[in-house]
């Protein structure tokens, strides 16, 4: 299929003012034209619209999290736009835009699956487990939230975005890289029994087994969503995001990742959010999550026949 990227300039779900320049760093390292090399259409959309917030404002939470109301605009447009991609048969690419808009993007796929009777699978490459509620946020900050908010549990404008609610259910997720987790959220993550493979359990079993895991079940019939946080990855390669953890994937492990992730022939969505090129080195990050994507559409590194 096409693929159609679709960028999100925004900021107001992260904790420092940047991920707006995201998409436009992503374009200047080529990924249209890295995409078109590996022969797959790719339609630029070019990036949606929506308000912008003052971080320098200094504004503290309210019930919980700080700028509700943007993130919400900001996932509305999101939702739409990858609904529409979907709807004219697209792979839909969002470029963000930190990782709130993953709600909106994921509300979308996730009525596309239910309309079609589609099995969904969403794998969530994150340093973070992302599942904060606005009660036990220790920030505010919505970037911190999306994966409870697709499970149903956060404010009414960001669990209703595509009317059914919730979007997901835990069995259609799993979490891959995780290494930093608040403690209210890890019993959150514990009591809906969300699959977890944290980066100890990559070290033990190493990212092959993991993946297996990872993808039991999934197959050629069923719709795979990758909402990849560019955190997931060991700040020392890429140090453009505004939460870095240390101890993360290495460049040939995600890469392993994501060239398995091609081989399961089910890739159906992508998000490529939380790059923030004021933290990045010579847009490096984005040089490489470019590298990343074009694995995750097939790109070999070996002498393989694909
Ligand atoms: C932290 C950081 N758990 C929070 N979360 C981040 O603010 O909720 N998510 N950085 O991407
Ligand atoms: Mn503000
Ligand atoms: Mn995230
Ligand atoms: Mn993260």
């Amino acid at each position: 299929p096409s693929i159609a990227l679709i960028g999100a300039p925004s900021d107001a779900g992260a904790n420092l003012p940047g991920t707006s320049l995201g998409p436009d760093a992503l374009r200047i390292a080529g990924i249209a034209p890295a995409l078109r090399a590996r022969g797959l259409h790719a339609i630029d959309q070019g990036n949606l619209s929506g308000p912008g917030v003052d971080h320098h404002a200094g504004h503290a939470p309210q019930q919980g999290f700080r700028h509700l109301a943007e993130v919400a605009q900001w996932n509305a447009a999101v939702c739409g736009a990858v609904a529409e991609a979907l709807a004219a048969g697209h792979l839909p690419l969002l470029l963000g835009g930190d990782h709130s808009l993953a709600v909106g993007s994921i509300s979308a796929v996730a009525r596309h699956c239910r309309q079609r009777g589609q099995r969904l699978k969403v794998l969530w490459l994150d340093a973070h487990a992302d599942a904060n509620t606005p009660a036990t946020s220790p920030s505010g900050n919505l970037h911190g939230m999306p994966v409870a908010c697709l499970l149903g549990h956060g404010p009414q404008g960001l669990t209703h975005l595509a009317e059914h609610s919730p979007a997901l259910v835990p069995a259609q997720l799993a979490l891959l890289g995780v290494r930093s987790v608040d403690a209210a959220e890890k019993r959150f993550v514990n009591a809906l029994g969300i699959e977890v493979y944290d980066m100890r359990y990559i070290d033990e079993v190493g990212m092959r087994a993991t993946m297996a895991q990872a993808l039991y079940g999934v197959d050629r019939h069923t719709h795979l969503h990758v909402s990849f946080d560019l955190d997931c990855l060991d700040p020392t390669v890429a140090p453009g995001v505004g939460t870095p953890v240390r101890g993360g994937p290495t460049y040939r492990e995600i890469q392993l990742c994501m060239e398995i992730l091609a081989d399961c022939g089910a890739l159906g969505s992508v998000d490529v959010v939380e790059l923030n090129p004021t933290r990045d080195v010579r847009n490096q990050s984005a040089e490489l999550a470019v590298d990343l994507l074009e694995s995750l559409f097939g790109k070999s590194t070996l002498m393989r026949a694909r």
